[in-house]
């Protein structure tokens, strides 16, 4: 299929696989994984009809690597940027001197009090390059983006995740741990 096909069942799958699998009947198991024989049938009978290729395709080909299948093959889950309840499992690493947030200058006020909170989703996510954090900032408008402290987090006492597809994942950034740039 055609790249905007495989954005469209990317956006389709990211629904289903962190926000709501009850959409197609679907429930997950505790780390986030479901069946791919029973995905494949959940979305065939919900009008979204995919073949294994073309699911293989959109794990392989997704410009994020948002989905991952589980080792045997046989359960497939999302990466990262669950709003439901699921425990992927990642084990704590020692994050690199500094991580980036894109956000916008609207968030800023209230990022300044409180600093980076994880709003509806379950970890703070952050990029470890400024040029990916100012593409996640852009989807909501003219990118800000902050510098986080990480490394000093960590020393501090602050756990870090990384994700299977390279986001780092933390409870909260205090704004201590923030250098904002000059507007
Ligand atoms: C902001 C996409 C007010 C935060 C991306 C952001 C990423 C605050 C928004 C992934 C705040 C939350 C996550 C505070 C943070 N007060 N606003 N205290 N603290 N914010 O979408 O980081 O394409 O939940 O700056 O690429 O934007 O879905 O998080 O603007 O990796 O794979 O609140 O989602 O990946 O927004 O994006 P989000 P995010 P996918």
């Amino acid at each position: 299929p055609l790249e905007p096909t495989l954005r469209r069942l990317s956006k389709f799958l990211s629904l289903v696989l962190r926000h709501q699998p009850q959409l197609i009947g679907l429930t997950l198991d505790s780390a986030g994984y479901v069946e791919v024989d029973r995905l494949l049938a959940a979305c065939a009978a919900h009008g979204q009809p995919i073949t294994r290729e073309v699911l293989q395709q959109v794990v392989e080909q997704n410009d994020k690597r948002r989905f991952a299948f589980s080792a045997d093959g046989l359960r497939i889950r999302a990466s990262q940027g669950h709003s439901i309840a699921v425990d992927l499992a990642y084990s704590p690493q020692p994050p690199p001197t500094v991580l980036y947030h894109g956000t916008v200058a609207a968030a800023l006020p209230a990022i300044r009090i409180e600093g980076l909170t994880k709003q509806a989703r379950h970890h703070v996510h952050l990029s470890s390059s400024a040029q990916e954090a100012k593409r996640v900032g852009a989807r909501r408008g003219r990118p800000v983006v902050l510098t986080v402290r990480a490394e000093a987090m960590a020393h501090a006492g602050f756990a870090f995740f990384r994700s299977d597809n390279g986001v780092w994942l933390t409870d909260h950034v205090p704004s201590a741990y923030l250098i904002f740039p000059s507007l």
